[in-house]
């Protein structure tokens, strides 16, 4: 027990230290590992009509935002809006978005997670959450559009989440912050009894493109951070770190930093799924709640150096390897092992209702790389090695989980949370390229003032690992996965949909209709002008009255690769877009009297700049 206390101690510090001042870290460093060669050049090299041999999709932390990159260029290609809004795609503008976000203007998002068919990215959806205002989201990879948002109910700051099951049947979202059931008031004294950190069993049904939650579990009021979904032997099986188990309401940074041991969260979802079939749930808010101390038998504990921060599996399944942020070890734990201690009842007493499994009958072994601080998260290659940031050392180490000796390591600049490696966290790493997701870059870009861009550090890990190259982010790449280039589908255009009524696909069947005071446009854009009513005396104005409620539909009808249109109304404030086939709404009250010109904001055609028109409200009076 000793034994982690004066390791701690001096790491909280250290840490502490590392999020505040990064003067010590010699620039030479640097120098030894920047690509400079002409061979390190070439490899990130990818010439004019070729293309990258990956995708990779970077969290933007508190942007909201999804960032997709080319590997090994580097190069940005897109920004995928999810939970904030964006006037470069009209998202949050345009009606259906705006319904999605759910009155929210921008989320936390950390996690990026690829759907999965037996244990493999299959490029279909990409799955995250937000930590901000709770809440799931699904990505189309035929679009790389944002599909569906669900907000999750009784609880705080999914920041553990998404994390899928072999099959894609559940992502989990365990919480970050603990509150008591349905976020009622409640004194802060009352915590340990009144509070919870509640985990939820969030589908996705592919048919609808809807998510849903199956049922939620109500855990003790701990912190539960990163976490992984089992694989192959171990694939009904999922793992969570946990924090602030000291369940401190006040100065976390000391309070939570208390016991030498946390936990890991071990449950098996396959009993969970069947509790929630037997009907052992209690109703909270109109979900299911499980509540693990009265329903035995799904979820067991597992002791941990402290204050974890990630926790990832194997490719094979067979093992689980938990990083603890202030003590400097990797501790490899294995399943097997624990669903023998399951079996056998080998516990070391009980929390919170919750049996806690032996730590010596559980735990594989421990791996301290020599001055090698602040462990952090884990990737693997095509032979299962280990790659661990080290957020306090700022190096990535290379070592054998099976033998637990540290085969290579690389420093980089500065301070890796996470990182990723091509197809890293499936049952099938590719063994290509893994990039360091840098807090701070400090000096690697051209000065922007105080505060700086991310960093993303390419590293080629196919013989001794090397930095080769480098790319700016914005907030913020919590956590990035890279998925094969040809795995993803995507169209062209927007397919005709003969159902949406919103739709209008020929000039003649464009008009403007007046129910009272709603006003429906049904209006098309083609290069290059606006039919809001083609038999009108001019096709392209829009006359409402002052306070009418107006609808306007506009359907691209540009069947073209890469034509895209938007659509803005001076001064009103608003903008969309209307993709190759897409249509889309824009909803709003005409609660300003005057001359608004319209215009298209997507540069569409020689004749973009003649694409406009005028939005006319007559004054009440
Ligand atoms: Cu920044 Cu995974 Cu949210 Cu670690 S997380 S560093
Ligand atoms: Cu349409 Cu520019």
């Amino acid at each position: 027990m000793k034994k982690w206390i004066p390791i701690a101690s001096g790491l909280l510090a250290g840490f502490v230290a590392a999020t505040i001042s990064f003067a010590d870290f010699s620039p030479k460093a640097k120098t030894d590992t920047t690509a400079s060669t002409k061979s390190n050049a070439e490899k990130v090299y990818v010439p004019f009509g070729e293309k990258d041999d990956y995708y990779l999709f970077a969290s933007g932390g508190h942007s909201g935002q999804m960032f997709i990159y080319g590997v090994p260029s580097m190069r940005k290609i897109r920004t995928i809006p999810v939970f904030s809004q964006d006037s470069a795609t009209g998202y949050g503008f345009d009606e259906h978005s705006k319904k999605m976000m759910g009155g929210y203007t921008w989320g936390d998002l950390h996690h990026p997670a690829f759907s999965e068919t037996n244990g493999d990215y299959d490029g279909k959806y990409m799955f995250a959450t937000d930590v901000a205002n709770s809440r799931a989201a699904v990505v189309d990879l035929k679009t790389f559009t944002t599909k569906d948002i669900l907000k999750v109910p009784n609880t705080a700051g999914p920041h553990c989440a998404a994390f899928v099951t072999e099959n894609t049947e559940y992502m989990f979202l365990p919480t970050r912050f603990a509150v008591p059931l349905g976020q009622k008031y409640e004194s802060l004294d009352n915590y340990s009894q009144s509070f919870r950190g509640v985990m939820s069993a969030v589908t996705f049904n592919e048919k609808s493109e809807k998510l849903g939650i199956a049922y939620q579990v109500a855990l003790p009021p701990w912190s539960y951070d990163l976490s992984d979904a089992g694989k192959k032997g171990s694939a009904d099986w999922a793992v969570m770190t946990t924090y602030n188990t000291e369940e401190a309401t006040t100065n976390q940074e000391i309070n939570a930093s208390q016991a030498d041991r946390d936990y890991i969260v071990l449950f098996n979802w396959k009993e969970l799924e069947k509790m929630e079939k037997e009907g052992k749930y209690e109703d909270v808010g109109g979900q299911k709640m499980i509540f693990p101390e009265k329903q035995k038998g799904g979820i067991y504990l597992v002791p941990v150096a402290k204050s974890p921060h990630g926790v990832d599996v194997t490719p094979d399944g067979k093992y689980f390897i938990a990083s603890g942020k202030l003590a400097p070890s990797m501790t490899v734990f294995s399943f097997e092992k624990a669903f023998k201690a399951v079996a056998n009842k080998d516990f070391a007493g009980e929390r919170n209702g919750l049996p806690i499994l032996n730590y010596k009958s559980v735990m594989e072994r421990e791996v301290n790389p020599e001055n090698a601080l602040g462990p952090l998260h884990t990737q693997f290659d095509d032979k299962g090695m280990a790659y661990t940031t080290m957020f306090i050392s700022s190096e990535i180490v290379k070592w054998n989980p099976k033998t637990g000796e540290t085969l290579d390591r690389v420093p980089v600049q500065y301070s890796p949370g996470h990182s990723v490696s091509a197809e890293g966290d499936t049952v099938a790493p590719d063994g290509k390229w893994l990039i360091a997701l840098n807090k701070i870059a400090k000096d690697t870009y051209l000065s922007v003032g105080p505060s700086h861009p991310e960093s993303m550090q390419l590293i080629d890990i196919s013989g001794k690992m090397q930095v080769i190259q480098s790319a700016p982010v914005d907030p913020e790449p919590h956590y990035a996965q890279m998925i094969k280039a040809d795995k993803i589908k995507t169209i062209n255009v927007y397919p005709k949909d003969k159902n949406n009524k919103d739709a209008v696909y020929k000039k003649d069947d464009t008009k403007i209709v007046r129910k009272g005071n709603e006003v429906h446009v049904y209006g098309i854009a083609m290069r290059s002008k606006f039919i809001f009513d083609a038999k009108a005396k001019r096709p392209d104005v829009i006359e409402v009255n002052e306070g009418d409620h107006v609808f306007i539909h506009l359907t691209n009808i540009d069947f073209d690769e890469d034509i895209t249109h938007g659509f803005a109304i001076n001064s009103y404030d608003l903008n969309m877009e209307v993709q190759p086939g897409q249509t889309n709404t824009m909803e709003f009250i005409a609660n300003k009297a005057g001359t608004f010109p319209l215009y298209c904001t997507n540069f569409c055609s020689a004749l973009h700049q003649e694409m406009n028109g005028y939005f006319l409200v007559k004054p009440k009076n």
